[in-house]
């Protein structure tokens, strides 16, 4: 008999958030790596790609799959991403249901909650964006949410103000598998350098444009070239109408141009060199309603 203490199993596991679009899920998966990796704005249906962020700790790694919040889909990209979502679902040791603290609970999370009880997968429901309401608020919110479905847990973070975000991680490491190593030491994510560059160009294009037009841009990647300390980098930018190529552009190029700069400042932390950024804007016809645009796009 050994009087050692028995070390800790190790844990390995995926784990996702889910919840209605602008819920915060993308904002927590970032502030959980420490790192950008999915890209946020405060227009819903900001995720469109599935972003794998890994969070690596002496006994544990946590793989969290950052997923475009569900929704009521009005094209055919609305119904991809919805598979998407499900797809991811059914894959995930652990799911956050994120519902946030300043907004009633509504048919949408009563619908969300219902079909994950289906589910194999461990469900806990986060309470987000609590920096936002004051303590009488967030109680009477916690015991709305636990009273919405049987939860393993029920935490409230603030992704914003860095608030019980560890707890979080620890609550969702305990129900994750005993597994190996499921991605090498240094991987933080394993999307392509390409995805995540299209994604801060897309999220630069994003800030400031009003109504139907932030579901209508999407950003292909077509070529990085490494020069030393430099990237060059040709991306495109399509819109749907020609209409929305003048507002993408802007007056004298003036709104692109700010794009452009807004985009060159994060891809250059992303990569750590400099980065010379070509962007062009070109419109294709109603592509969130087209299957072989959406292809051409990736989805
Ligand atoms: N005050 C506050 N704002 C937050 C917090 N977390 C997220 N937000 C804001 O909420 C908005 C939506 O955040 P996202 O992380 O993009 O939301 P999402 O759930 O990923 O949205 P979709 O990808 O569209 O489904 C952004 O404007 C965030 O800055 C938080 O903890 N506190
Ligand atoms: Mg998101």
């Amino acid at each position: 008999m050994s009087a050692e203490p028995t070390p800790r199993a190790y844990r390995a596991g995926f784990a996702c958030f889910v919840g209605r679009p602008n819920a915060g899920k993308s904002t927590l998966t970032n502030a959980i790596v420490g790192q950008k990796i999915a890209i946020t704005s405060n227009k819903p249906q900001t995720t469109r790609h599935i972003i794998r962020a890994v969070l690596h700790r002496p006994d544990s790694q946590l793989v969290l799959v950052d997923t475009p919040g569900l929704h009521r889909p009005r094209t055919l990209l609305g119904e991809r991403l919805n598979d998407l979502v499900r797809q991811t679902w059914s894959e995930v040791d652990v799911i956050g249901l994120c519902i946030p603290a300043d907004e009633p609970i509504g048919r949408g999370d009563r619908f969300i909650t219902g079909e994950l009880a289906e589910l194999k997968a461990t469900v806990l429901a986060v309470v987000t964006k609590t920096d936002l309401v004051d303590k009488k608020r967030l109680a009477e919110q916690l015991l709305a949410v636990s009273e919405l479905g049987e939860f393993a847990e029920v935490v409230p973070v603030s992704a914003v103000a860095g608030h019980q975000v560890d707890t979080l991680v620890e609550v969702m490491t305990r129900y994750l598998p005993e597994s190996p190593q499921l991605y090498p030491d240094d991987m933080l994510t394993d999307d392509p350098e390409q995805v995540l560059v299209a994604e801060l160009v897309r999220e630069a294009a994003l800030e400031g444009v009003r109504d139907e037009l932030p579901h209508s841009i999407a950003v292909v990647v077509e070529e990085m070239i490494p020069e030393g300390q430099l990237t060059k980098i040709y991306a495109d930018l399509y819109v749907e109408r020609p209409s929305q190529k003048a507002i993408v552009i802007g007056h004298r190029g003036s709104r692109l141009k700010a794009v452009g700069t807004a985009a060159r400042r994060q891809i250059e932390e992303l990569l750590g060199t400099r980065v010379y950024l070509d962007l062009h804007v070109r419109v294709a016809k109603d592509w969130q309603r087209d299957p072989k645009q959406l292809r051409k796009l990736g989805f």
